[in-house]
């Protein structure tokens, strides 16, 4: 791919893969087809979920509530988690399979305590940029390819924002992995069809 188009390959880390603490079902099977594609890539940029301990996101810190549940926060919804990608541990590392040593930057996110980041450019509260949005911009990027885990939580929140902000996006679907709770995979597929992010097949690319 030209050097206007990057590969945006979004938290493959230990913790989703299926032995991590939020084990994406077959998460593990993304990692060969990301190594094959990030192959012909004039850009790679990976991206790392990296949570304080105590993060606003674990079921842990809300005495009563259990992971998978949603509560309400000052930003909004938020679905609660087991603990995971921690700052520094095992679980936050990348996947030992990921042979991208090209890549070019690695943007981190979801660091501070009291708000997420699903998204690769903005955070949960909708207004605190990662700085990456900046970054493709000045590299002079056009279009964004993203893939990763999970696809309907960082993976489709990423694609949407890069959409929004004016790149022309693909989320590509055999290098993604699904969590799929409470309807999260057809609500996502649902709001990247209506965004117009494209799906694409990784041989097609
Ligand atoms: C993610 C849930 C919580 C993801 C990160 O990478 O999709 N999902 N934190
Ligand atoms: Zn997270």
């Amino acid at each position: 791919m030209g050097d206007d188009a990057v590969l945006l390959v979004i938290d493959v880390q230990n913790d989703f893969l299926p032995a991590g603490a939020l084990a994406v079902p077959r998460g593990d099977e993304v990692v060969p087809v990301v190594n094959r594609m990030a192959a012909r890539f004039a850009n790679v940029i990976l991206t790392q979920d990296w949570h304080p301990a105590g993060h606003v996101s674990f079921a842990s810190r809300h005495p009563g509530r259990r992971p998978f549940e949603t509560i309400a926060l000052p930003y909004g919804a938020q679905v609660l988690w087991p603990d995971h990608c921690v700052q520094g541990t095992p679980g936050a590392a990348l996947a030992a399979g990921l042979d991208v040593p090209q890549a070019q930057a690695v943007i981190r996110k979801g660091y501070h305590a009291h708000a997420d980041s699903y998204s690769a450019l903005l955070e949960a509260d909708r207004v605190t940029p990662t700085g990456l949005q900046g970054l493709l911009r000045e590299r002079g990027i056009r279009r964004v390819y993203c893939c990763g885990l999970a696809t309907d939580f960082c993976v489709a929140f990423s694609a949407l924002d890069a959409q929004a902000a004016g790149f022309e996006t693909f989320v590509v679907e055999d290098a993604c992995r699904a969590i799929d709770t409470g309807g999260s995979l057809a609500a996502a597929r649902r709001d990247l069809a209506a965004a117009g992010v494209r799906m694409i097949a990784s041989e097609r690319i």
